[in-house]
């Protein structure tokens, strides 16, 4: 009955791609080309990227990251990438158009993205009612391959990011009284927030005060000034780059000088871009540590700087992963088509990324290990 029921709905939505495929414009960025040499495997992927706004620094490196992936794996031959990338500016809306317009074009196989889990939410359930796969490079919110089958990702979740960043932290500080603050207003950052709480209830942390802000803030005075006034060891901060940067930068100027433990939002240089040397003392787990003198680190590092001029970020080394996953899984399809590449790129076990060790779990979630981060003297180092 279900999924009957299921088959029926992914041919309504089928038609209604084809309406929107009629109506849309053409003003996608393609990369690439589809064709490749007599034998190639070709593939068309979109891309829906937080490319403009305030946090488009994390669609930036994500499809710088996406699109040195693919000139290797053209290079190399077996198959060949063509990226169509459309922006997002970090809205749900915008997203949905942009996959939409995506999803209603026979030739994509799958799509990334979108950037934000707030965006990821609004696009991830129609992808997976047309039966397309999707699959997220940043969204680490809970609930993300909970979505459906045809959704997955190579984002370390919150709630294993957050924990081990907050265990090491409490650790080493000794911190036993904590102040909370998190945007109310996106998945991520409450999904954060959450995964906070929990496990400072867990911990048994006294939790002193909880502040709340809004996309776009830009003055905290209100909400640092509660947190100064009840005196915390540490504070939990689950904020976008954006905001999470200003906040620092103010509640130092202000003189809370405690360590801070931030989410996956806190994971990109802008936050030293922004808040300078205000951003000492904070704490993060990642899969990715840039300073690292593993080989395959510094290969990439060499590549994205001769390329883009500036290193890459954690969003760039997961994006890169994300194509060579997809590249593999296609490989192992043997044709791209929809459903095959599904199929294998579910069965991916024990990829050798840049990462490290990648799998799917049985609902398209990572397994893989993550570290904890610190910026100490205006650089992230990793947390001893
Ligand atoms: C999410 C995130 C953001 C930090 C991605 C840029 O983790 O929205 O899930």
């Amino acid at each position: 009955m279900k999924k009957i029921m299921r088959k029926s709905l992914t041919i309504i939505a089928a038609m209604m791609l084809l309406l929107l495929a009629a109506c849309s414009g053409e003003n996608a960025e393609t990369e690439g080309s589809t064709g490749g040499e007599t034998g190639t495997l070709s593939a068309k992927i979109g891309v829906v990227s937080y490319l403009t706004g305030a946090g488009a620094a994390y669609g930036e490196a994500i499809t710088q990251g996406l699109k040195l992936a693919q000139s290797e794996i053209n290079e190399q031959g077996d198959v060949n990438i063509e990226l169509v990338i459309e922006d997002s500016a970090g809205e749900a809306e915008q997203a949905l158009s942009a996959a939409q317009k995506l999803m209603s074009d026979d030739e994509i196989l799958a799509i990334i993205g979108p950037t934000l889990s707030t965006e990821f939410f609004a696009v991830a359930p129609e992808a997976d009612l047309n039966g397309i796969t999707i699959m997220g490079t940043s969204t680490t919110a809970e609930g993300v391959p909970e979505i459906g089958d045809y959704v997955f990702r190579n984002a370390i979740p919150e709630a294993l990011a957050i924990p081990t960043a907050m265990e090491k932290a409490i650790e080493r500080t000794g911190a036993k009284k904590v102040a909370m603050i998190y945007g109310n207003d996106d998945v991520l950052t409450q999904s954060g927030f959450d995964t906070m709480k929990k496990t400072a209830e867990e911990m048994g942390l006294e939790i002193l005060t909880i502040e709340t802000f809004q996309k776009g803030q830009s003055d905290y005075n209100a909400q640092l000034t509660k947190i100064k006034n009840a005196k915390p060891d540490l504070v939990l901060a689950s904020a976008l780059y954006n905001e999470g940067a200003v906040i620092m930068d103010q509640a130092r100027k202000m003189g809370i000088d405690v360590p801070f433990v931030g989410g996956n939002g806190f994971n990109s240089p802008q936050v030293l871009e922004i808040a300078g040397d205000a951003a000492n003392g904070l704490i993060v787990a990642t899969p990715w540590f840039g300073e690292s003198e593993e080989t395959k680190v510094v290969d990439f590092n060499t590549k994205y700087e001769a390329e883009y001029g500036k290193l890459p970020d954690q969003f760039a080394a997961q994006a890169y992963d994300a194509l060579y996953i997809y590249a593999d899984a296609l490989k192992r399809a043997g044709e791209a088509d929809r459903e095959s590449f599904h199929e294998a790129l579910a069965e991916t076990k024990d990829f050798e990324g840049l990462l490290g060790n990648f799998s799917f779990d049985e609902i398209g979630d990572v397994v893989m290990d993550v570290k904890v981060v610190e910026i100490k003297d205006g650089k992230f180092i990793e947390f001893e």
